[in-house]
């Protein structure tokens, strides 16, 4: 948290130092530009922001507005001026309240009266609020943040308004007393001689705090030999930048060109820099772009693996690690690689120690013992409105295929280990439970799959369904409504290989879509892993990365 970063600073460094921010984007320079924080300055914010005089015209919801976009914008503590609290102990406790919640890292209050006047400014102001009052503010404020960490400031005009050291001294101490984490002496005189008396007269034990604005060719280390830890550089890259736009304006409207200036100014790709534009572009592969084109994704791993028993006697499959990840993260950290957004899985068995991952949305299949893979599939009918892509949960699949994959425009496409025809080393007679594949040529399209299924004679298969399937809209429709019809013939009669459609495999229904719609193969060799038995497992140790 920035609030504990600020405090470990002060509390470490001989000397922290602050830039004043008027908005975000001279947040960020101060915070490029190696500052230790950034000071969210009321002078600032009302010139910059409103170009309105620092006196309490801005409300305090404007004010926070603005810290917060400095807030936003950098990674290092800031501390917002909150001038007086904006009225009294109520007002403060409202404030602090809202500054917290913002994340800011602490605030400063001062002994000003609501409505108060900047410092700076030459002419009459009315007279400070009494000690009391102030410690009361401070208290309200040190009462009522929630973090300990968040940093409270008090800030005494007690010199600018003419009631002498003493007074000074007194303030602060009662500051101190009322809960302050550290005491702002602010002093307008052109050397810092009353802050260096000040320094060596404070007894207290919190540190200082120094605005050297009217003083300003004091150094740090010189400060820092006045008793004074952190130093807050104010206004001067307003005044710089107010500087430079006089300078920059009144030159393009001379030469009547922005030649001259062009050359001399900030290119514009160190805006680009600034704000934050390079990373727009993966931004809108992930999520704009490439987000509405990358189908989503389903992933069923509600069964039960026996032929894994006693790794499976407490989770499920897809809990099982894979050099310290689990089957699952590594699905979803693959496919989210390829920019599929959308990720739904179906848990069943153990579903409580499936690891619960952000942005992964859970359907679950309670009845997973009495039913099977396509049951749990149209538990998440809902994900297959759209293009979708299908993955079986014990599957582990390359980047390169599931690129190739979304690349098919057919309606349906399955990921097909194509055999070769006559391997003498290839014991098919080991995969007799697999989804095999059997293929027919379809003209300049590649080929088609012609029957899929366990029923299938391995020695006459041409490929192993590789559990990686893509539906277009089209397809998904079909799926759907090849699912419907039959449901609707009898929820309980065979189907294709199965006892019931509530016992069928994902292949069972792809069976049966082949009669209305052409399935088309992408035919790999490799690049893929079903984990279903030891081998599996070991060899997914041997093959994956960390
Ligand atoms: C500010 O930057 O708003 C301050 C410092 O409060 S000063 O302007 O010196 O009062
Ligand atoms: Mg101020």
């Amino acid at each position: 948290m920035k609030s504990r970063v600020f405090r470990r600073l002060v509390k470490k460094n001989p000397s922290v130092l602050l830039g004043g921010a008027h908005d975000a984007l001279s947040a960020k320079l101060i915070e490029e530009a190696g500052y230790d924080a950034v000071w969210a300055s009321s002078f600032g914010i009302s010139a910059a922001s409103y170009c309105l005089p620092d006196a309490n015209v801005l409300t305090m919801t404007e004010a926070l507005d603005a810290v917060k976009a400095i807030n936003e914008a950098v990674s290092i503590p800031v501390i917002a001026d909150a001038d007086n609290g904006y009225g009294n102990a109520h007002n403060v406790i409202r404030m602090v309240r809202e500054y917290e919640r913002a994340g800011i890292a602490g605030i400063s209050i001062e002994d000003n009266p609501f409505p108060k006047k900047c410092s700076l400014y030459p002419g009459e102001r009315p007279q400070l609020v009494e000690t009391n009052e102030m410690a009361g503010r401070i208290h309200a404020a040190t009462s009522t943040r929630r973090n300990p960490d968040f940093f409270v400031i008090a800030r005494t005009e007690a010199l600018i308004a003419g009631l002498g050291m003493e007074e000074a001294l007194e303030r602060a101490a009662a500051y101190e007393e009322a809960g302050a984490d550290a005491i702002l002496i602010h002093s307008t005189k052109l050397t810092p001689v009353e802050i260096a008396e000040f320094g060596r007269r404070w007894k207290g034990k919190i540190p200082l705090v120094a605005v050297p604005t009217k003083y300003p060719d004091v150094t740090i280390a010189q400060l820092r030999k006045m008793n004074i830890r952190v130093v807050i550089f104010a206004n001067q890259a307003l005044r710089a930048a107010v500087t430079a736009m006089r300078e920059t304006l009144a030159e393009m409207k001379k030469v009547q060109s922005l030649g001259s200036v062009s050359k001399k100014i900030t290119p514009l790709s160190e805006i680009f820099k600034l704000v934050g534009q390079p990373g727009m572009e993966e931004n809108d592969k992930k999520f704009v772009t490439g987000f509405k084109k990358r189908p989503s994704a389903v992933i069923v791993a509600a069964g039960f693996e026996k032929n894994l028993w006693p790794l499976t006697a407490d989770r499920p499959k897809g809990a099982l690690e894979i050099r310290g990840k689990t089957i699952l993260e590594r699905q979803v950290e693959m496919l989210k690689k390829c920019g599929i957004g959308r990720i739904a899985v179906v848990t069943g068995y153990k579903r409580e120690r499936m690891p619960r991952l952000p942005d992964v949305v859970t359907y679950t299949n309670p009845k997973w013992k009495e039913t099977h893979i396509l049951h749990s599939l149209f538990l998440a009918e809902r994900e297959m409105e759209g293009p979708f892509l299908f993955l079986y949960g014990d599957v582990l699949v390359d980047e390169v295929v599931i690129e190739k994959l979304l690349k098919s425009k057919n309606d349906v496409t399955l990921v097909v280990d194509r055999l070769p025809a006559k391997d003498p080393s290839l014991d098919r007679s080991t995969k007799l439970q697999r989804d095999w594949v059997s293929l027919r040529k379809n003209g300049a399209e590649g080929e088609e799959i012609a029957s899929i299924g366990h029923h299938l004679e391995s020695s006459k298969s041409h490929g192993e369904f590789a559990g990686l399937a893509l539906f277009s809209k089209r397809g998904a429709k079909a799926l759907r409504e090849e699912y419907r019809r039959a449901l609707k013939r009898s929820p309980s009669a065979r189907f294709q290989n199965a006892a019931s459609v509530r016992t069928a495999q994902f292949t069972d229904l792809l069976q049966q879509l082949l009669k209305r719609v052409k399935v088309h193969a992408l035919c790999v060799r490799g690049g893929w892993l079903e984990i279903d038995s030891f081998e599996d497992y070991q060899k997914a140790w041997q093959t994956v990365e960390n």
